[in-house]
């Protein structure tokens, strides 16, 4: 993603590394390259001219920090600078007070309308919603089983009955109603350029619907072209945010650096693979990092966030909440954990102050042999042994450990984190789910 506009920008800001005070003269000439670095990188030309001009100011003026190098300085500000202008205010997803929810993906065709529905559908269900799908592309042969086969793939609900987009689109919101939906999301059809049927469709698609939210669906890889179809949608069918496709084939990063600054539609989400989960909220400071080449930490975090099994996750929650977590939930949570590095990771997420983390937990690796050496041991218990750790006496231990080609320390030692997570648990699940929320514990696989 973006890597010909980092390697350029990183060149750009190596030129002035050796420097140890810059003169405004190569803060001009490290600002035409950056102009230039960011033109070839197809961003828009307003863009990249206010862009430059706020960085010179602030360059140029006396805004120097003593703790940095003036070459680091100027990331510093071209940082700032490029955070701001991706910031937005209308990031969220507006949802509607008297539920189902109307989301109405648009676009031009091959933009990924279809896919991105089905990942949104996922990554709202990840949240706590139950959408429901609705294929209201009857213009291209196919579309309507693409959609639907995504769905059955990943038990998202599913609608398509009607022989007109608008019948289709309505059918499937008294459907959702019926079966408690609370959101539905539209697959519309696209055309190879923006035409008087497409827009009349659309149009009738929102006029019927009332959509809480009209999301176009552009491929990021088209540059300027992403610019200039998001104004002409908006124009003429009044879209309330934008997603950004294929953003992990764009080398250039063109459209995601311009299309909020040049057309006023927030950038709501962005796709960064074909597979379902590769949908992420777009959040303007790991873009910027990741465009300078600052690397993208948070961003992993969450990926691994999100391929924590949902299900499972909540059914764990539910064990946590009533006590009744067990050595087996203990061994099938484990491997979630190594989905997520470490158990160090994991308690790294909690918000300090929840304290009390014992040393002996946070040592706990979960790498592969020591999955294998738990499971083992717990395996060799009988299945009362892991209802209750507590009949665990000694000779218990000296069996157990047998069994499962261990030592007896490694048996004392996981009961005893056990023990420790189980309380550490119930510290939490005692906490109800809303003050959880708030402090931030939502981030525990736990708690999703
Ligand atoms: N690499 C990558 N591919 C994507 C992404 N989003 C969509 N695609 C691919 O783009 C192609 C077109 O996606 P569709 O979802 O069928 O596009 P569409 O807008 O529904 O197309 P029409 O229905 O024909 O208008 C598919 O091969 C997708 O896998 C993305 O974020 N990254
Ligand atoms: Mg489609």
């Amino acid at each position: 993603m973006f890597t010909s506009l980092t390697e350029k920008l990183q060149d750009t800001f190596k030129k002035l590394r050796g420097k140890g005070k810059l003169t405004e003269k190569d803060i001009d000439a490290a600002i035409r390259e950056l102009r230039v670095n960011l033109l070839e990188a197809d961003v828009n030309f307003k863009v990249v001219k206010k862009l430059m001009s706020n960085v010179k100011e602030r360059a140029v003026g006396h805004e120097v920090m003593k703790s940095l190098t003036p070459a680091q300085q100027i990331v510093k500000i071209l940082r700032e600078e490029l955070t701001a202008m991706l910031e937005q205010e209308d990031a969220g997803l507006n949802t509607s007070s008297e539920p189902p929810t109307v989301i109405l993906l648009a676009g031009l065709q091959g933009s990924g309308k279809t896919t991105t529905a089905a990942k949104l559908a996922n990554h709202l269900r990840s949240n706590g919603h139950r959408p429901m799908l609705i294929g209201a592309d009857l213009t291209r042969p196919g579309a309507v089983d693409q959609l639907s086969s995504l769905a059955s793939k990943e038990d998202i609900s599913f609608f398509s009955e009607g022989k007109t987009p608008e019948e289709v689109a309505q059918k499937g919101l008294k459907q959702a109603k019926k079966s408690s939906n609370d959101l539905v999301i539209v697959d519309t059809s696209g055309r190879l350029h923006i035409d008087d049927e497409l827009m009349e469709e659309l149009s009738t698609l929102r006029e019927k619907m009332g959509p809480s939210e009209t999301l176009l669906v552009v491929d990021a890889m088209t540059g300027q072209d992403a610019v200039n179809i998001a104004s002409d949608f908006n124009e003429r069918i009044g879209i309330s945010g934008v997603i950004l496709t294929k953003l992990d084939g764009d080398a250039r990063g063109g459209a995601a650096l311009s299309v909020k600054a040049a057309t006023g539609c927030p950038v709501k989400f962005a796709g960064v693979g074909e597979k379902i989960e590769d949908l992420e909220p777009f959040y303007p400071e790991r873009m910027v990092k990741r465009i300078l080449g600052m690397g993208d930490v948070l961003s992993l975090i969450e990926k691994a966030e999100n391929t924590i099994d949902q299900e499972k996750a909540k059914e764990m929650e539910d064990k946590l909440r009533s006590q009744q977590f067990t050595l087996e939930d203990f061994k099938d949570q484990l491997h979630e954990i190594k989905k997520m590095g470490s158990i160090q990771d994991m308690l790294d997420m909690l918000p300090s102050g929840m304290g009390g983390v014992p040393s002996e937990l946070k040592n706990l690796s979960v790498g592969d042999d020591q999955v294998v050496k738990t499971e083992a041991i717990i395996n060799s218990m009988t299945p009362e042994e892991r209802r209750d750790p507590s009949i665990i006496n000694s000779s218990r231990r000296k069996r157990i450990a047998r069994g499962s080609g261990t030592r007896v320390q490694d048996v004392n030692q996981l009961l005893k984190q056990f023990d420790m997570m189980k309380k550490m648990m119930k510290k939490m699940g005692g906490m109800d789910k809303k003050k959880a929320k708030k402090k931030g514990i939502k981030k525990l696989p736990f708690f999703q």
